[in-house]
């Protein structure tokens, strides 16, 4: 015990404040979620009278389902050239959102009619209704769970054969507002979310809901004349081309992007930056640490331990 003490003492005369703060920030930089680039890899039509609330592949087909009342559809449109090949209306009554598949089935979300209405998937008729409770944003679907987005920054876990409520997953960041989350993408052991209203879509462990990336997607082209309301959702990760279909609400054009990590220089800057973003945000913690530094300053500045650790000492 004497021992670790003289250790602890020695230490502490050649600590200085600057390897303090560096370790501040190499702690701070842990918790920051990286930026993802992108590369347009091609551009179908899109039909731009498609309220666009889930897209998502199977087996090289595309589904896609949309809103508003009186207009909401369940759709198989070709991915080579963004043809229709076939849809159904919805009840009038409901306003459709997400969509998922779960093998022949085609499971579609509705906003606030609490309910989850299947189809078939190669005859689209209907076939069964679910409860569900809350609102209905935006869904996807692993072997395992079923994941369901209500606008927050919570998602709901479904049980994949009876819709149940089985769990959720908190979403969370440090750094990012990921509130309104909305069209899902379920790939591997992540959660591509688009954010509503923003050019954003962020990447989610679906282990433990953090916050991992986030891939902004503002430079693509929509097509549309600015509304407000006509902005990016819909998101599918097409197996064979190894990229995701994006496209939005009324969008004229849907298109295939490659991901991709940004390079070392900028990811540097990136978390640079993020790295003051935390410090901002994180004013208690900025304000602790200045209390350390202080500490350690005048303890180095008079050549011996700090208060704390002459304690230490005395009690060994
Ligand atoms: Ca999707």
């Amino acid at each position: 015990m004497e021992r670790r003490s003289d250790d602890m003492a020695s230490t502490s005369n050649v600590l200085h404040p600057a390897a303090i703060l560096l370790s501040l920030l190499i702690m701070l930089s842990t918790s920051v979620s990286a930026t993802l680039g992108h590369n347009l890899v091609s551009t179908i039509p899109h039909d731009d009278s498609a309220f666009t609330q889930g897209l998502e592949m199977q087996d090289g087909r595309m589904f896609e389902s949309t809103g508003l009342y009186e207009h909401s559809q369940v759709r198989e449109i070709s991915v080579e050239d963004g043809s229709l090949i076939r849809s159904h209306d919805l009840n009038d009554s409901f306003f459709g959102e997400g969509l998922t598949l779960i093998d022949d089935r085609i499971l579609v979300l509705t906003w606030k009619a609490g309910l989850i209405l299947e189809f078939q998937r190669d005859t689209f008729n209907q076939s069964n209704h679910y409860n569900l409770e809350g609102e209905g944003w935006g869904m996807c679907s692993f072997e395992d769970r079923i994941m369901v987005s209500d606008g927050t920054d919570q998602l709901s876990i479904l049980d994949p054969l009876t819709l149940e409520l089985t769990g959720s997953l908190q979403v969370s960041s440090n750094n990012h507002d990921i509130s309104n989350l909305n069209e899902l993408e379920c790939v591997g052991d992540k959660i591509y979310a688009n954010q509503w209203m923003s050019p954003f879509v962020h990447v989610i462990s679906a282990n433990d809901g953090e916050l991992i990336a986030t891939l902004d997607l503002s430079t693509l082209p929509s097509g549309t004349s600015g509304d407000r309301n006509e902005v990016l959702n819909g998101i599918a990760w097409d197996e064979e081309r190894q990229g995701f279909w994006v496209t939005g609400k009324n969008w004229t054009t849907m298109h295939l992007i490659e991901v991709y990590e940004t390079d070392q220089n900028e990811y540097s800057r990136d978390i640079e930056d993020s790295i003051f973003d935390s410090i901002a945000s994180e004013k208690n913690l900025l304000l602790i640490s200045l209390a350390v530094l202080a500490t350690f300053a005048v303890a180095v500045s008079l050549n011996q331990p700090p208060p704390s650790l002459s304690a230490y000492n005395e009690d060994e």
